[in-house]
């Protein structure tokens, strides 16, 4: 008889290393979202990777950084808790951007954590081949790693020897998840996503920091459609303005770009409405924090 293996992996990193990206590609879903700016993700994602005998847990975290507003270190929080509550840490670095500060930081806390950790670098596609076994080589003195990996998460290269290894890695256990799971992401909050992608690919500076979005109504109507409602809250009324744009058309372009995104998703046809609101301080309002999935911090 064969026995399966089941296990969580956490995917912790820098802001922008590409986390996001490897968990979708690895799940070959749009499960996490995406966008060239740092600190895009903000909460846990769990994503689900079937292998012949094998289900591979894979948790996407917040990039860690210095955190100074309380959603900031909520979330760098939640991005040690999926590290500490994993069989396994894969730890993702930007192969163009190197061995930066922050990166040493957070690869000598995880080494001293004691955990299993692998190492993964990403975005081989950027750097020339050469610069590969050094870079290894440097982080390797800051933990050890049982393995070191080279992928794109972009072009696919290398993630299918990386899925195989994590399937194959995992403890022996049932599954504990059903095998055609993708995700225990609720619909509510995959809406809220889309449009906060939105607003990260299309709005600059402050703007999407200051910004957060919750799923206020999501209604399946009778002709197989949903009624999404959705609120944007932002910190600065100023952001509100910008978010809004002239006659309305920026806001207009974020919905139409979510609905469109969101009908994929759903697999149904979507009617989505935004409404933008301001509340100052919400990235200090514990409340806030909790809609998204987030403990707060005290
Ligand atoms: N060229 C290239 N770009 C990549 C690769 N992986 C990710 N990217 C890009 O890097 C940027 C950041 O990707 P994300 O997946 O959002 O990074 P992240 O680590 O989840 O970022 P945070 O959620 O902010 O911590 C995006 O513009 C991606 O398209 C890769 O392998 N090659
Ligand atoms: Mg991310």
């Amino acid at each position: 008889m064969m026995t399966s293996r089941c296990g969580f992996v956490a995917i912790v990193g820098a802001p922008n290393a590409g986390k996001s990206t490897l968990l979708n590609r690895l799940t070959g879903a749009k499960l996490s979202i995406v966008s060239p700016k740092a600190q895009t993700t903000r909460f846990r994602v769990l994503g689900i990777l079937m292998r012949p005998q094998a289900q591979v847990l894979l948790v996407d975290t917040p990039g860690i950084f210095q955190p100074r507003r309380k959603l900031d270190r909520a979330m760098v929080a939640a991005a040690w808790t999926g590290a500490a509550d994993a069989d396994l840490a894969l730890m993702l670095v930007d192969a163009r951007a190197g061995l930066r500060d922050d990166v040493r930081d957070i690869v000598k806390k995880l080494g001293a954590s004691g955990r299993r950790c692998w190492l993964v670098l990403n975005k081989t596609d950027l750097v020339a081949p050469a610069s590969l076994l050094p870079l290894t080589a440097s982080l390797s003195e800051l933990a050890r790693f049982e393995e070191a990996f080279m992928v794109s998460a972009q072009t696919g290269d290398g993630v299918g020897e990386l899925a195989d290894a994590l399937a194959a890695a995992m403890p022996e256990g049932p599954y504990l998840y059903p095998e055609d799971d993708l995700t225990d992401l609720p619909d509510r909050l995959l809406a809220a996503e889309t449009v906060r992608e939105q607003i990260f690919l299309q709005t600059h500076e402050e703007v999407p920091y200051g910004t957060t979005v919750e799923t206020e109504s999501f209604t399946e109507r009778r002709d197989g459609s949903v009624r999404i409602e959705v609120t944007v809250y932002v910190a600065r009324p100023g952001h509100k303005a910008i978010l809004i744009g002239d006659k309305g058309t920026k806001i207009k372009a974020i919905g139409a770009r979510a609905r469109q995104d969101l009908t994929g998703l759903l697999e149904r046809p979507v009617h989505l409405f935004l409404n933008v609101k301001e509340r100052k301080g919400w990235d200090e309002e514990g409340a806030r924090l909790r809609a998204i999935g987030l403990e707060d911090p005290g």
